[in-house]
């Protein structure tokens, strides 16, 4: 059973403008030209691989977990992604169809009572699966708002069942560089690697994610799975998840080792602290061609502020 509690900023879900609705509204949308509108048609491209839990498309809409503005259209949102796997333009759409996701397994390691292996689809039919309305902010001042189809992380953890003496999750990306161009590019430090720390983990916002607009998870937002982080970053919300390691030292993500002065390790959004080549004070709408203001947290301050009392000292934004 859900709680369904409203915070300030949340309207019922019936006032959400579906995508088709809010595509019917504009007859010019920025970013994508004549070329990409064709493309959008072309969605054979675009197949996933085959997999048992696909039937199980679409999930229930959690109603708690919505959001006051319009949907960003698929084919907005399919065509403009950050995969550095892929590639390091925003267009790599048709470079992640290479990844192969079944079979597919996650490691499970580290301070855990019994560490284990699990299969994609045995994971996904184990777990409570529902829809939620997030937001997402990308680090270089755009953003979107989706309905991602998963289950929260909480739930993961209760079935991996960390030893108390875990702080901290490690998340790692697959490695493959026969597929993935990017992982050629040996100056990067490949996998991809996040981190939360287990209270994070544990808020019920932090959710695993394997569908996305009703479906199965196109392969370049990350699949088979991966994380929504709605109040951090988008460059937390790490994609196709291979290995899950509970310790008790702070992992150093992906962008972290690249470049520390500019990604950290909380990266919680907070518009008043700039990235030190960009304002963070507002952000473009994708697909809408306008800017709004930032949202401290991302507008999710009300469930999860009380992770970082005490922490002040930390540098807890970007
Ligand atoms: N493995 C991996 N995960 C990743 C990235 C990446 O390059 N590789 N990019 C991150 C960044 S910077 C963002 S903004 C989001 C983008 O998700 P989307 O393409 O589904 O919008 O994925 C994040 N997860
Ligand atoms: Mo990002």
């Amino acid at each position: 059973m859900h709680i369904i509690r409203r915070r300030g900023w949340e309207i019922p879900e019936h006032l959400v403008t579906p995508e088709a609705i809010a595509m019917n509204r504009r007859s010019l949308i920025k970013g994508v030209g004549a070329a990409g509108l064709l493309l959008a048609g072309g969605r054979a491209a675009m197949a996933n691989d085959p997999a048992p839990t696909d039937n199980l498309h679409p999930y229930a809409r959690n109603a708690a977990y919505t959001v006051e503005r319009e949907l960003t259209p698929e084919r907005i949102t399919s065509r403009y992604n950050n995969f550095y796997e892929f590639g390091t333009t925003k267009n790599i759409w048709e470079e992640a169809q290479a990844l192969k996701t079944r079979p597919w397994t996650i490691k499970v390691d580290g301070l855990v009572e019994q560490p284990f292996e699990i299969g994609i689809d045995d994971l996904i039919t184990a777990m409570p699966r529902e829809e939620r309305i997030y937001r997402l902010r990308c680090v270089e001042a755009w953003g979107m708002t989706v309905p991602w189809s998963g289950f929260p992380m909480k739930a993961f953890l209760d079935r991996a069942k960390p030893l108390g003496s875990a702080k901290y999750i490690r998340i790692e990306t697959f490695v493959d560089p026969r597929i993935a161009p990017g992982q050629r590019r040996i100056w990067y430090p490949w996998p991809y690697v996040e981190g939360l720390t287990i209270a994070e983990a544990a808020n019920e916002l932090a959710f695993l994610v394997t569908g996305i607009y009703g479906k199965p998870l196109p392969k370049q937002y990350g699949a088979p799975i991966r994380l929504a982080l709605p109040w951090k970053y988008g460059f937390k919300s790490i994609k196709s998840i291979k290995r899950i390691s509970f310790t008790q030292e702070r992992p150093k993500s992906f962008w972290e080792v690249l470049q520390a002065a500019e990604y950290g390790f909380w990266a919680n959004v907070n518009p008043e602290v700039a990235h030190p080549r960009w304002s963070q004070a507002t952000e473009e709408v994708l697909g809408e061609g306008r800017r709004i203001p930032t949202q401290l947290f991302n507008g999710y301050g009300a469930y999860v502020a009380d992770l970082y009392k005490g922490l002040e000292k930390e540098r807890l934004w970007a």
